[in-house]
């Protein structure tokens, strides 16, 4: 499967459209997870204390941009080498801490539909298929990637 120059594009182009509402779309991505699979809220250490979903909770937005960027980064080597090249040293250290989180598998699918859930809420009529299909397909190859250094940890 090849990643296209056009693919590349909608990808950076979209995260410039979200990076301009941090606090909304951090929440708005996170509510989704939660949405889709509240029993994952235990596995979050900055929701351990709270009933609701903190607005503004620096972890969270950090985190959660962090999941958009490097979604970016990944569609940006898929495009260049065909492959997936996040420091190995952040793959490694994203495999332990979801595997001490708790996180299995299927989770991922969560997260990526609240990713593409969080695309469609802040694109609004620039989101297409396309777009949803370029995302989709950086993000699988993270995932994978992450899910590859969990499975050497354990
Ligand atoms: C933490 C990224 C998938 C749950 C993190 C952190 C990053 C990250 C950057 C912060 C690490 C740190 O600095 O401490 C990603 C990416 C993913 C992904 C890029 C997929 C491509 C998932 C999935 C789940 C999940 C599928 C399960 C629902 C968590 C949890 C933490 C975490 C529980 C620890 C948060 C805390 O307690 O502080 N993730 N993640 N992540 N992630 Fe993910
Ligand atoms: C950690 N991992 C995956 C997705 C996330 C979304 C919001 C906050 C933290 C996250």
């Amino acid at each position: 499967i090849v990643f296209t120059e056009k693919q590349e594009a909608l990808v950076k182009e979209s995260w410039e459209i979200l990076k301009q509402d941090i606090p909304k779309y951090s929440l708005h991505f996170f509510s989704q997870i939660l949405e889709i699979a509240p029993a994952a809220k235990d596995m979050f250490s900055f929701l351990r204390d709270t009933d609701e979903v903190p607005h503004n909770n620096p972890k969270l937005k950090a985190h959660a941009v962090k999941v958009f960027k490097m979604t970016c980064e990944t569609a940006i080597q898929l495009r260049e080498k065909g492959t997936v090249v996040v420091a190995d040293t952040t793959l490694q250290y994203l495999g332990s801490v979801h595997l001490k989180s708790g996180v299995l598998d299927p989770h991922f699918e969560v997260v990526k539909e609240a990713l593409v859930r969080t695309l469609k809420e802040g694109l609004g009529e620039k989101y297409n298929e396309e777009v949803e299909g370029a995302w989709s397909q950086a993000y699988d190859h993270l995932a994978l990637a992450i899910k590859a250094e969990m499975k050497q940890e354990d």
